[in-house]
């Protein structure tokens, strides 16, 4: 429903989207295609998002390559030539380099801009953001694609900060730093860890691998594409988009109808034995449904991979603290491994438990480990490396003073969680829109699949705007209320919602007492979809827009700014 005022207030851009990653770029292409005035700023000096950042050895995502790429652009999909199934750091940024460079986008964009504060200004309806170097921008509309993982945590150990040699989170790792003949520890066993251990194993000298929980991994089946395959797969785009569309994650792997209980045990793990063998996240997602949903189911599933990782690793000992004990295989994201097992046959690598032996304190020469009874262990090392996760999903938020025109600060609104309107608006944050946050159906898919669906969403939104003159665009609370319910309940049918990990906002992952929080949507990306088309469909009944260009005349008109 929409409300008519007039005036007018100065910006300097129409949309204003903080960050150059994956979503940003194609949303500034999708705006610029529309003839939308819109400009990119990026804290980084240079564009790719998590692909800028992430450069330690080993990092590569876990998604078919294939399915991991822009749909929009035929030329693109023509032109471009995936190296491995599962592609590496370097080859996902080069792709990114080259949309931006093939699209002409690079002009629109502002490296090394970190904004600092958002507020929003009720006088003339325009956000200002300030960035650290003291300059502005004001802007009509501003569009949140900072990522879901781009702030690291570090736990919080005595004397971090005083070692002698390398100590870098995965997402700072340095990039000339040359791992061989080194002494290094890795802290954490997630999806970063298990990639950084297994690449550097065979290059250092000493690794200690120092685990707190174990994390359920499954083979990766990565290879290199032949030119033969990747005229196949070109030769299939169109059938492979429109499945990924289908399914629940955007990934080619979708849960199987059939419950594990309606065939025999010989047959479950048959195929078991096939998924895992199989290529990408298989055993995780292309499963019986009810693995992910049952208990029962979900036990036997994880005693079969666990079976396997007691087949992997020699020494039984190591192989049973390989093993995850506080959670069911799949009730966290499971990582795709190529070898990390087998590291710990070699004789250069140590599994540290630190549930037995805790971090006492970094030391300048390395990590002293608190072995009870007042004696301790000293690892002397070159580099820590901190495989120790993110503030995930909010934390890019919280960085930023966010203020609406109440004085109100976004962080104080989600002090005990976050509510979003549909993930991408929040009550009285006007014209203010979240393509990658919390409870968004996008953020958690397959991610080029996922923020498609949020930025073609945006992208018609923004032509909504432009053609009716909306100057104020805003979610209602009863709606957001709505929304933040829908999660919860549909959320709760998942084991997954159940564990502590990022999806859940254990986000601070230290001190293991964050409160859960709705902080992903689990409803899946075409259900996400059809909610989002349905605002389209019935012009947008869970927001208030206003047309105009300002509040000014309408104070004068003495119409209401925003009724519904
Ligand atoms: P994750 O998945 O959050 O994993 C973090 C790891 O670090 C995990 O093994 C944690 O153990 C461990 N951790 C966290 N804090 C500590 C402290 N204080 N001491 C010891 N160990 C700790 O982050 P990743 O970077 O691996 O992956 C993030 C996402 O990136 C992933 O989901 C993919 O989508 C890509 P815990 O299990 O909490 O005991």
């Amino acid at each position: 429903m929409t409300t008519k005022v007039d005036g007018a207030g100065a910006s300097d851009v129409d949309y204003l989207i903080i960050g150059a990653g994956m979503c940003g770029l194609y949303q500034l292409h999708q705006l610029l295609e529309i003839g939308a005035d819109v400009r990119v700023v990026d804290a980084n000096s240079g564009l790719g998002g998590t692909w800028f950042k992430n450069r330690y050895p080993g990092c590569r995502f876990d998604s078919e390559s294939y399915t991991y790429q822009y749909s929009f652009s035929p030329e693109l999909l023509a032109e471009w030539d995936w190296q491995e199934k599962f592609s590496a750091q370097p080859e996902t940024l080069s792709y990114l380099e080259h949309v931006a460079d093939r699209f002409d986008l690079r002009p629109h964009i502002t490296f090394d801009a970190r904004v600092v504060r958002a507020e929003w200004s009720e006088a003339d309806w325009r956000w200002t953001v300030s960035f650290e170097d003291g300059s502005q921008i004001r802007a009509r509309f501003v569009l949140y694609a900072m990522g879901l993982l781009s702030v690291p945590t570090y736990p919080r150990v005595a004397g971090r900060g005083s070692f002698g040699g390398l100590e870098t989170h995965t997402f700072d790792w340095p990039e000339d730093y040359d791992v061989t003949g080194k002494r290094i520890a890795v802290i954490g066993t997630g999806a970063s860890g298990v990639q950084v251990i297994t690449d550097v194993a065979d290059k250092v000298s000493e690794l200690y691998v120092l685990q707190r929980d174990a994390n359920w991994c499954t083979p990766l089946g990565n290879g290199p594409i032949s030119e033969e395959e990747m005229a196949r797969l070109r030769a299939s785009y169109d059938e492979i988009f429109a499945w990924c569309r289908e399914t629940p994650a955007g990934f080619i792997h979708r849960p199987d109808r059939t419950l594990s209980t309606d065939v025999t045990r010989e047959e479950r793990l048959r195929h078991w034995e096939e998924l895992y063998n199989g290529q990408g996240a298989g055993l995780y997602m292309g499963n019986y449904r009810d693995t992910i949903m049952e208990p029962g189911p979900n036990k036997e599933l994880s005693e079969f991979v666990a079976e396997k990782i007691r087949q992997r690793v020699k020494d039984q000992r190591v192989a049973d603290l390989l093993i995850p004990k506080d959670h069911g295989f799949g009730t966290k994201r499971v990582a795709g491994e190529s070898g990390f097992y087998e590291a710990f046959n070699q004789d250069n690598v140590e599994l540290v438990d630190l549930m037995a032996h805790p971090i006492q304190e970094v030391t300048e020469a390395g990590v002293r480990l608190d072995l009870g009874g007042g004696k301790v262990r000293d690892l002397e090392l070159d580099a820590i490396v901190y495989a120790t996760g993110f503030d995930a999903v909010t934390g890019a938020f919280d960085r930023i003073e966010i203020v609406n025109g109440e004085g109100e600060h976004l962080k104080d609104r989600w002090e005990d969680g976050p509510e979003t309107c549909l993930g991408v608006q929040v009550s009285d944050f006007p014209n203010m829109f979240i393509l990658v946050g919390p409870q968004s159906g996008s953020a958690t898919a397959n991610f080029p699949r996922g923020i498609e669906d949020v930025v073609n969403w945006m992208t018609e939104t923004a032509r909504h705007i432009e053609s009716h003159g909306i100057a104020r665009f805003e979610g209602r609370r009863e709606a957001e209320v709505a929304w933040v319910e829908h999660v919860r309940e549909v959320n709760a049918k998942l084991l997954l919602s159940q564990t502590q990990s990022w999806f859940n906002g254990h986000n601070i992952n230290l001190d293991r007492d964050d409160k859960p929080r709705v902080m992903v949507y689990l409803g899946g990306a075409p259900r996400y979809r059809r909610r989002l088309q349905e605002e389209i469909d019935q012009e947008y009944p869970s927001f208030v827009l206003t047309e105009g260009s300002g509040p000014r005349q309408s104070v004068r008109a003495g119409s209401a700014a925003a009724s519904g």
